[in-house]
Parts: C-alpha cells; structure tokens; sequence
C-alpha cells in the first residue's frame, strides 16, 4: 500500500518535474502544465485585461523551475491574437536560472503607436531544455498607472545576464562554419573550436557578445580563406 508520505512525495516531485515555469506578473491569462508548449500556454480567449504602465519602465515577472533557460517577450496589439505571427518581440533572448526573475517594459517607448487605453497582449516564451513554453497575459495600458510596490524589479534579468554559457548559446550560423571548413584543414580546425565556444588562445567566449564576436570571427576566417 502507499504511505500518505511516499504519495505526498510523489506529488511533490512530479510537480516540480513538470512546473516548467510560471508567469506571476502580470497575472497570466490561465496556467496548465501540459498545455504549455502550446500558444499561450493552451488559454486562447482574452482574459481579463489586468491595468499596467503605459509609459514607465514596469516589470514582468517570472518563476523559473529549469536550472537554466531562455526567455524572450512578444507582444500582440491585435484585439484577439490566435497566431504567434500576431506578436512582434520585445526583448531579445536572455537566460535565466531556477528562482523568479524579472525584466522590465516601457510599452509607450517601443515605438508601437500605443497610447493611454490601449489594450495589448504579452507572451512571455521560455525554454529550459524541454521545448518551447508559453504565457499570455491580458493588459490594458494606462498613463496613470503604477504597479504595486512590492512588484517592481530591481534587477533587469533581460539586461543583466545572470548565466552566459557558451555551451547554450545559439550555434554559429552554418554558412559561416562551411564556408571556413571548405577552405582547409587549419582553418576548420581553428573555425570549429571557435564555433564551440572553447575558449582557444586569444578568443573572448565567455559572454554571448563575445560567440557573436566568434561566429564574427569564423565568417572573417571564411572571407580570408577564399
Ligand atoms: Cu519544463
């Protein structure tokens, strides 16, 4: 027979094991693990608009249950947004580890035409190893509003990366690698070590400017070759 114990302990691990991550504020349209993969996280009706800045820098928190994970910000003018090709992004891809994070949006600066009353939709993408992962949550833009103070977001995850690895950063682009391995044996050996991210005499791989700065390096490489 199961003890109540082991049954608890049971729960307990399978929730962690699926919580993939939560979008905590603003409060999300609707939050079901398995459903997260899909657009929205799986809830495809607007919700109730929740009232946020239209113009001062105002936070987006998360929880993040993968011990390391990258993140980007989408968001929908449209009255009801079905497609993902509704959203255009608003932050770049940055990474997270396990704990809650946050980052900030100034909606009246991104140059969207929005305007006091405007009615806007986020998605907040996530991925920690398991597939894409998605949150929506409902806004009505007001110039006259502040969020609550305990919610505002000290530290900027999307501008102060918390864990830059060259093992998780996006590979260089193929283009560049064939281009330098189809010009000789010490110009591959030297474009694929930097395409790894191995840190090679020299080469400055620690942060992901410094990949991008590689992968810059790799297409130099190509260029000189040919
Ligand atoms: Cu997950």
């Amino acid at each position: 027979m199961f003890t109540l114990q082991s049954v608890l302990a049971a729960s307990l691990l399978a929730s962690s094991a699926v919580a993939h991550f939560t979008l905590d504020y603003p409060p999300t349209r609707g939050f079901d693990d398995d459903k997260e993969p899909q657009f929205c996280g799986g809830f495809n009706s607007v919700g109730t608009r929740q009232p946020f800045p239209l113009s001062a820098a105002a936070p987006v928190w998360i929880d993040s249950h993968h011990t390391l994970a990258s993140v980007a910000t989408f968001v929908s003018t449209k009255a009801a947004p079905s497609n993902f090709s509704d959203f255009v992004n608003i932050t770049n891809f940055f990474q997270v580890k396990d704990g809650k994070y946050c980052w900030d949006v100034d909606f009246e600066s991104l140059g969207l035409g929005l305007t006091n009353g405007s009615e806007v939709t986020v998605q907040v993408q996530y991925n920690g190893g398991d597939g894409n992962l998605y949150q929506c949550t409902d806004l009505v833009l007001l110039s006259d509003y502040t969020v609550p103070a305990n919610q505002t977001c000290a530290t900027d995850a999307s501008v102060t990366a918390v864990n830059v690895s060259a093992t998780v950063a996006p590979p260089a682009p193929a283009a560049s690698t064939s281009a330098a391995s189809a010009s000789g044996a010490s110009a591959s050996a030297s474009a694929s070590a930097s395409a790894s991210g191995k840190p090679t005499s020299g080469d400055l791989v620690s942060k992901p400017v410094s990949v991008a700065a590689a992968a810059v390096g790799v297409l130099a490489l190509g260029w000189v070759a040919l």
